[in-house]
């Protein structure tokens, strides 16, 4: 029996064909492989709902990503945005939007587990994250010394700070193009940004990743 693996993947944005590429290029099996996602499935892409999917389709776990976030947060009345993002999403999810917000309510913000933690954007440092804001989990970049601005691009990543000796691995920074350190790994390679869709395959610690078959947003939309 082959050891059971755990297949990360990074921000895939609504790039369904990618996703299946990679599923492929990883012979991804659902019966002997674990497949967790580090959020932000959504949104920016060409089909949000094709994604859903896949996630279904491979037996997909899933941490909350910003975009999943916000669309919560949305659905909930607690945060103000154009009723078209709302409509585009029913749109793109033709009528399994309401399935996909309750598998989302049901999502962790991050997964820890012996060696291994995992998280869309990051980790204030020093604190861990169960006594760590939701949002700033999903949407932190750098780190002032103070927690007051996480994403003043003048003050070092959240990363650079980080002194465990697990293996964290996120999300969220396309700009970044991946990182690969010793105990930090980013998987956010912009693949719809025209970038690559990336995933780690845990515990061999070995990247697979496709090329996006076209820019489908600008960086930074
Ligand atoms: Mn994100």
């Amino acid at each position: 029996m082959t050891a059971q693996r755990t297949i990360i993947i990074g921000d895939v944005h609504g790039c369904y064909r990618e996703l299946a590429m990679l599923l492929r290029e990883v012979d991804a099996n659902p019966q002997c492989d674990r497949l967790i996602f580090l959020g932000d499935l959504i949104n920016k892409g060409p089909s949000s709902k094709g994604v859903w999917d896949l996630f279904q389709s491979v037996k997909g776990i899933s941490i909350v990503g910003n975009h999943e976030l916000s669309m919560l947060k949305i659905l909930d009345g607690e945060a103000n945005r154009h009723q078209k993002y709302i409509d585009d999403l029913h749109r793109d999810f033709d009528g399994e939007l309401d399935a996909f917000a309750s598998s989302v309510r049901q999502w962790p913000f991050w997964i820890e587990e012996p060696g291994l933690m995992l998280v869309h954007a990051g980790l204030v440092p020093g604190v861990h994250p169960r006594a760590t804001d939701p949002w700033t989990l999903v949407s932190i970049r750098t780190w002032d010394g103070a927690g007051k601005d996480l994403f003043n691009s003048t003050h070092p990543p959240w990363f650079d700070f980080y002194t465990g000796q697990s293996l964290v691995v996120f999300g969220h920074w396309a700009a970044l193009g991946g990182l690969n350190r010793e105990h930090i790994i980013g998987l956010d390679t912009g693949c719809v940004y025209g970038g690559m869709l990336s995933c780690l395959i845990w515990p061999e610690r070995r990247f697979v990743r496709v090329k996006a078959c076209q820019a489908y947003c600008p960086i930074g939309h």
